[in-house]
């Protein structure tokens, strides 16, 4: 059983902090769960736009409010508390935060661990790893 608390999660490696967010990263590739599991937190007023080629991303609001834009269709969807969405097809998209954003995202294939976007707003396939 794996059992970690994200306020430990906080102070330690697994925190990422990159522009417009950072990401505290509670199960990562060498958990050997086929899935990598985060709290992401956007800080207000930023605007986001990713591209997440190599990954499938399901992202849940636990607090705050924004809105997600769908590039290919320029549907542009609400972001509030118990707001679900999921980028079955690797989609291109924009996430605004008119408030911090506190989300739990869940990426297949996992990541390693210190990923951040690349100029394309992708994550590569592997990346450093977290080993504690
Ligand atoms: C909402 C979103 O995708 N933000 C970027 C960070 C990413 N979710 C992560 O690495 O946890």
């Amino acid at each position: 059983m794996i059992v970690r608390n994200l306020e430990d999660a906080k102070s330690s490696e697994r925190r990422v902090d990159s522009s417009g967010w950072n990401s505290v990263r509670l199960l990562l590739k060498n958990d050997e769960m086929g899935f990598s599991f985060h709290i992401t937190t956007i800080y207000q007023g930023a605007t986001l736009e990713m591209h997440y080629k190599n990954h499938l991303e399901s992202v849940y609001c636990i607090s705050g409010e924004g809105e997600i834009e769908e590039l290919a269709t320029g549907a542009v969807y609400p972001i509030k508390v118990g707001t679900m969405y999921a980028l079955d097809k690797h989609d291109k998209h924009i996430v605004r935060a008119k408030t911090e954003i506190v989300m739990a995202c869940v990426f297949n294939p996992p990541l390693s661990g210190k990923e951040v976007h690349d100029a394309t707003g992708a994550y590569p396939l592997e990346a450093e790893e977290i080993s504690d």
